[in-house]
Parts: C-alpha cells; sequence; structure tokens
C-alpha cells in the first residue's frame, strides 16, 4: 500500500432500530484466511488505526459499531463479518448483524432466504424476509452466575446493587435493580450508574466465564410501549448506549429468563430499547442449550468512499 496517497475506503452505513453499523465493503486490509476470530486478532495487532478511522470521529461517533465483510472460510456461508467499535472488537454484535444483511441486499449480493454469516463468535444463521425484516439466529447464550450482588458507591440511594452475569455473543451483567428511571432525561445519570456497576465488577474481581471483562451493562424497567415486555438501557464499552435493544444484551436476557423458567421455548419476548426502538425475539433449545433468534428491520442510510488522507492530522480518527 503507498502510504503517500489518499487510502480509500467503501462503506455501506444502515442503521438498525436507530442503532447504527459501518460496512466496510472495499479497501479493508489485508487478514490472511483464517478463522474471524485470527482474522480479528490480526487486525486488532497490525491495522488497529484503521478501526479508529473508520468509526472514530471525525468520521464517525461513539455509537457507530463497524463490520468487516470478508470472505468465509465455510463456502457454504454467505460472508464473514469482524465487529468492531470507539475502543475495540466485539465477537459478535446482533443490530450490525442485521445491518449486514441487509447491506448485502441492498448491494444485491443475497436475496431473501437463509444465510449463514461467520463471525468471531461462531456461526450465525440468518434469516433475509420478503417484508425486508430480518431473523438472526445467535451463538448459544447462557447465564454464568445468578443474583451477584454488588456494592456500588455513589449511586445514591442505592448502594448494593444485585444482577446476572451472561453470555449472548458479548459478556453482560444485567440488572433490574439499579434504583433509576429508563427515562430520556437520564441519560447522563444512566451512563453514570452503569459505568459505576461495570467499575465495580472489575473491582469485585466479577469476570465472564473465561476471564474476560464485563463490558456491557444492561440496565432494565418496565416497558413503555404496550407491545414489549421490557425496557432496556445498554452501556456497550466505549461509553455510548446502545439505539437499539441490543441484540446480544437481548440474547442474554432471554438466557436469563429461560433459566429462571419466565420464558419457554418460542415463547415471544419483545425488547424495548432506550429509544423506544423494538426487537422480537424467542429460544430454540437444542440439547439443553439455548440459541436465541431476533428479528427486526435495518435500512440504508448512506454509500460512502471514506478518505484516509496521510496529510490530515486526524486522518486516523479522534481516540
Ligand atoms: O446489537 O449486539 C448488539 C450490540 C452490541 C453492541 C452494540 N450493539
Amino acid at each position: 500500500m503507498d502510504l503517500s496517497q489518499p487510502q480509500r475506503v467503501r462503506v455501506i452505513d444502515s442503521h438498525t432500530a436507530g442503532e447504527p453499523t459501518r460496512v466496510v465493503i472495499d479497501g479493508g486490509p489485508e487478514l490472511g484466511d483464517g478463522s474471524m476470530a485470527e482474522r480479528r486478532d490480526v487486525f486488532r495487532r497490525q491495522h488497529d488505526a484503521l478501526r479508529r478511522a473508520v468509526v472514530n470521529e471525525p468520521r464517525g461517533s461513539d455509537a457507530l459499531v463497524g463490520a468487516l465483510l470478508c470472505e468465509p472460510v465455510d463456502s457454504a456461508c454467505s460472508a464473514g463479518a469482524i465487529f468492531f467499535n470507539n475502543v475495540g472488537y466485539l465477537d459478535m454484535c446482533g443490530h450490525a448483524t442485521i445491518g449486514l444483511i441487509v447491506t448485502l441486499a441492498h448491494l444485491g449480493r443475497i436475496s431473501p432466504g437463509q444465510h449463514r454469516i461467520e463471525t468471531p463468535a461462531g456461526v450465525v444463521t440468518t434469516w433475509l424476509h420478503d417484508s425486508g425484516e430480518v431473523t438472526f439466529r445467535n451463538v448459544r447464550a447462557y447465564r454464568a452466575v445468578a443474583d451477584v450482588a454488588l456494592s456500588v458507591p455513589g449511586l445514591g440511594t442505592v448502594s448494593t446493587v444485585s444482577g446476572d452475569v451472561a453470555w449472548g455473543g458479548n459478556w453482560f451483567f444485567l440488572t433490574a435493580d439499579h434504583g433509576q428511571e429508563l427515562a430520556a432525561e437520564n441519560v447522563n445519570q444512566l451512563t453514570h450508574c452503569a459505568w459505576k456497576i461495570r467499575h465495580a465488577l472489575a473491582r469485585h474481581g466479577v469476570t465472564g466465564n473465561d476471564g474476560r471483562e464485563i463490558d456491557h451493562i444492561e440496565l432494565f424497567g418496565p416497558a413503555e410501549r404496550d407491545d414489549a415486555d421490557a425496557k432496556n438501557f445498554v452501556l456497550c464499552p466505549g461509553g455510548a448506549y446502545d439505539r437499539s435493544p441490543c441484540g446480544t444484551g437481548t440474547s442474554a436476557k432471554m438466557a436469563c429468563l429461560f433459566a429462571d423458567g419466565h420464558l419457554k421455548e418460542g415463547q415471544v419476548w419483545r425488547q424495548e430499547s432506550f429509544i423506544g426502538s423494538l426487537f422480537t425475539g424467542h429460544v430454540e433449545v437444542i440439547d439443553g442449550e439455548v440459541f436465541p433468534h431476533i428479528t427486526a428491520s435495518a435500512y440504508v442510510n448512506a454509500e460512502a468512499t471514506l478518505i484516509l488522507d496521510p496529510q490530515d492530522p486526524l486522518c486516523m480518527g479522534i481516540h
């Protein structure tokens, strides 16, 4: 690559229930032909500046999730994807998977039907419906620990928060026990509360099963929509809240509900987001393991070529 010349990266932007996705369709780095997890590691080690250039300001925003479109290892899959955000990489991303499918349809590369996508977390099966809606069947979701009690100083009236640790393709701490109202005017307070919980988890040494940091915090409250079962506020790893109900977060939630006997196989769960958008889901159970299905719409809202000009001091993003 000639680094003295501007580099061009072609992207398609979309949003899924309000949460933005930017799919890199051309101009991405050469990552070899390993699994998506192996290619993600090469991306992180050798090309992390490109991640920042694509999703961070001045071209992107803290809420934006990137998806690098890759050739799949298994030719039976339609594509591979590596997901990234303003601070790093995600093993799986539900809203971005829906955005990716709608993007591939926009490009004329897929038609309605079933399409399997390789992700660093494993293969995700998707269905593009004639209506334009997308369903994805996630990787296995499970609750790792129930009822973890955390002391969280600085939360006002609530000093102990209890919740569940669960995997939905990312690690989540899920709690309804936060003492906050999930209202738009409380966004700063909710962000502060979720950060405090995240720091308390780290301080107490509470991690995912594999010792990984729990970097998504999901606060629950009563639904506002008549057609929803609950509302959430999900704080993402880089400090932005998910505008959608969060695909991996809704997966983790349904795994917890199933573990508690509050959701049966096939029973519909409607998850309202902080901005009032909706994901519809259910779980499929295979040999006792839970596989969430989630359906939503995404809309393409830009086709663009990013220009990475080496003369630009902020060419690779503000971090
Ligand atoms: O939809 O899984 C999701 C997600 C994770 C972070 C932002 N969105």
